[in-house]
């Protein structure tokens, strides 16, 4: 299945792994463009230290392109985008902002640049500043989201932009892919099937919190800090999201009693006091496979529903 994502990037399918902050390591990341994606390496707000060591680490496991994600919030991301540029990665996404004023330096060193936006306005900024393609992320991924939905948004973004579009959220087996080409979209990103791999490093706990998540086991927390997060609905997650709703958690104390809390769900796999990012489309993730099984099943369907092979 070709595409302007699989001849832009290099790949042979039009697949590449959401930046997941403290999740998306070198084991994973290879393991995705082993098998014929393009696997990310999340920033998050790492030490600049930990993302070298990750990213050499990948190069050795793989010959395939891979890429990193810059989480635009971090402290350090100034550092980490000097870093992808000394490194020579081959592809970097964004999140959590406008990274416009990082373009220039990226392409210049031959990266190519894919910022994940929201919005239909963010993606012509980022079609101006020179971004090679955009991922057009619906509401319903995992972690921090826009409120757009992938079904209006991506559409959109198609009519808005030539650059070509890659489509997120909610996207886990092959019927996403497929509707996400009758939408406009030339490739996809996908984070929350992943996170049931083999391959991912997260704690046993939160896979089997992804695999028994049912439809309905899902919340968004932290609209009123302006960050705000989809989660698996634990009870930590309950009790951050009628907090919000009765007044009994200030958005500082949200701060205080959330810091932290993505190390503590994806190392120690604390249900009390961990933040379980994860998207909507859980619901539909019943097993644990090697990521080379979960990309062949999903090409293997969206084929056959596309009529290309
Ligand atoms: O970035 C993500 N997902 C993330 S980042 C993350 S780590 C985090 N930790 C604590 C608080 C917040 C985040 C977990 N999940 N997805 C891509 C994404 N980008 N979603 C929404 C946006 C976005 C939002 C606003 C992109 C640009 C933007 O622009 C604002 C502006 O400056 O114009």
């Amino acid at each position: 299945m070709k595409t302007r994502i699989t001849e832009l990037l290099g790949c042979k399918y039009p697949i590449i792994q959401g930046g997941m902050a403290w999740i998306a390591e070198s084991t994973l990341a290879s393991a995705v463009s082993n098998a014929g994606g393009v696997g990310l390496i999340a920033g998050g707000s790492a030490p600049i230290d930990y993302l070298r060591d990750q990213i050499r680490k990948c190069k050795e496991l793989t010959d395939k392109p891979f890429g990193v994600n810059i989480m635009l919030m971090s402290p350090n991301a100034d550092d980490l985008a000097q870093l992808c540029i000394d490194e020579k990665v081959a592809v970097v996404t964004t999140g959590a902002g406008n990274p416009g004023k990082f373009i220039p330096a990226w392409k210049e060193a031959g990266i190519k640049v894919i910022p994940v936006i929201p919005s239909v306005a963010l993606a012509r900024r980022m079609e101006k500043a020179g971004a090679d393609a955009v991922v057009a992320e619906g509401t319903e991924s995992g972690g921090h989201i826009g409120e757009n939905t992938t079904m209006c948004l991506v559409p959109q973004v198609v009519d808005a932009v030539e650059i070509p579009v890659i489509a997120a959220g909610g996207i886990a087996d092959g019927r996403g892919i497929a509707a996400s080409f009758m939408l406009g979209a030339e490739g996809v990103q996908i984070g929350t099937r992943f996170l049931a791999s083999e391959e991912c490093q997260i704690h046993p706990t939160f896979k089997e919190l992804v695999i028994k998540a049912k439809d309905t086991d899902n919340v968004v927390t932290g609209r009123y800090t302006g960050h705000p997060c989809r989660n698996i609905k634990t009870k930590f997650a309950k009790m951050l999201a009628s907090g919000e709703k009765d007044g009994s958690l200030t958005p500082d104390q949200f701060e205080e009693v959330t810091l932290g809390s993505l190390r503590k769900a994806v190392q120690d796999g604390n249900v009390e006091e961990g933040s379980f990012l994860c998207g909507l489309i859980a619901g539909m993730i019943n097993d644990v496979k090697p990521c080379d099984a979960i990309i062949k099943e999903i090409m293997e369907q969206a084929e056959k529903l596309l009529r290309v092979s």
